[in-house]
């Protein structure tokens, strides 16, 4: 995300680009020019192996729905505590996250059933992790092995267009700025066109079976077309990618879907926000049906 630019006509960049906040944008509080932590913050551990770290974000949300999926799978080994970092107060920033994740951007997970604790940052990344260790959600064989990865890295290089372009310049930026927007709309619909004409072939991105690719991507394209991201359905015209449509609501259905969207969740009606996971009872309290067709 980033807030500086400056939408007057006869704009030039200075020779020397200098931080000024605050410049207006919605996440000017957080958005900073330099890494590290601003505080001292150590992380809460709880007692299963798996801690996260995160917030239900399109890229908090995949690892949940994963860890959910793997459970309901029969993983016991995937139990987890999923700890609430809120990243509008800058929570991202506390050592304790920064040692976990220097990039400071949640999700970011650590693996403590080794003899020492793994920290996994990149959701992409823990995707593999967990797809790896469990063995499940990523094919064996070579072929759709491959095209599930190169599923999954399209998404992690295509997304930043989505959310930190469209999005940003869409629905956040205190201006609109015609030239952002019409660069990102038209690049976001033709990944959605990419997807569209994939899912025309197979039920699911890799193929026949449901992978870490169909994780990663839902989240994000899955949410947009069922009009729940950037409130955007109209202008992008969503309903057109017949195939993304078909595949975003089946796996909208899922139960695991639905309950790892609940984790880490801030926003929407209180009764869907399971805003620390500890125990699989925990959703008991909680109301899968209040949350939309995806997001
Ligand atoms: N490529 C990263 C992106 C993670 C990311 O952008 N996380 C956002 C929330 S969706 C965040 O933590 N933002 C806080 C910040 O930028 O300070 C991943 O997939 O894990």
């Amino acid at each position: 995300m980033n807030d500086q630019h400056d939408a007057t006509p006869d704009y030039q960049p200075p020779t020397v680009w200098t931080w000024a906040q605050p410049n207006g944008g919605q996440f000017a509080a957080i958005n900073r020019p330099i890494a590290g932590a601003t505080h001292e913050q150590v992380l809460p551990i709880g007692r299963h192996p798996l801690q996260l770290y995160s917030q239900a974000t399109p890229n908090g949300v995949k690892v949940t729905v994963m860890l959910e999926e793997l459970l309901a799978l029969g993983h016991r080994g995937a139990e987890y505590d999923a700890w609430l970092i809120r990243i509008r107060d800058g929570a991202q920033f506390g050592s304790g996250f920064v040692a976990a994740n220097p990039n400071s951007k949640i999700p970011a997970l650590i693996d403590h059933s080794g003899p020492q604790p793994v920290r996994i940052f990149e959701s992409g990344a823990i995707l593999l992790h967990l797809a790896e260790k469990f063995g499940a959600f990523l094919p064996t064989e070579p072929a759709p092995r491959a095209e599930c990865l190169s599923w999954l890295f399209w998404q992690m290089g295509s997304a930043p267009y989505l959310g930190g372009g469209f999005g940003h310049f869409y629905a956040y930026a205190p201006t609109k700025i015609e030239y952002a927007i019409d660069r990102y709309a038209m690049e976001v619909k033709r990944q959605l066109d990419v997807l569209d004409r994939r899912l025309a072939l197979s039920p699911y991105l890799a193929g026949d079976d449901y992978t870490i690719a169909d994780i990663a991507v839902w989240p994000w394209y899955g949410a947009l077309v069922k009009g729940v991201l950037y409130g955007a359905a109209e202008f992008l015209q969503v309903q057109s990618y017949t195939h993304v449509q078909r595949w975003a609501g089946e796996i909208a259905e899922r139960p695991a879907v639905r309950r790892g969207r609940m984790v880490n969740r801030v926003v929407g009606d209180p009764a869907s926000q399971l805003h620390e996971r500890h125990e699989a009872s925990d959703f008991d309290t909680r109301t899968q049906d209040k949350i939309g067709a995806a997001g």
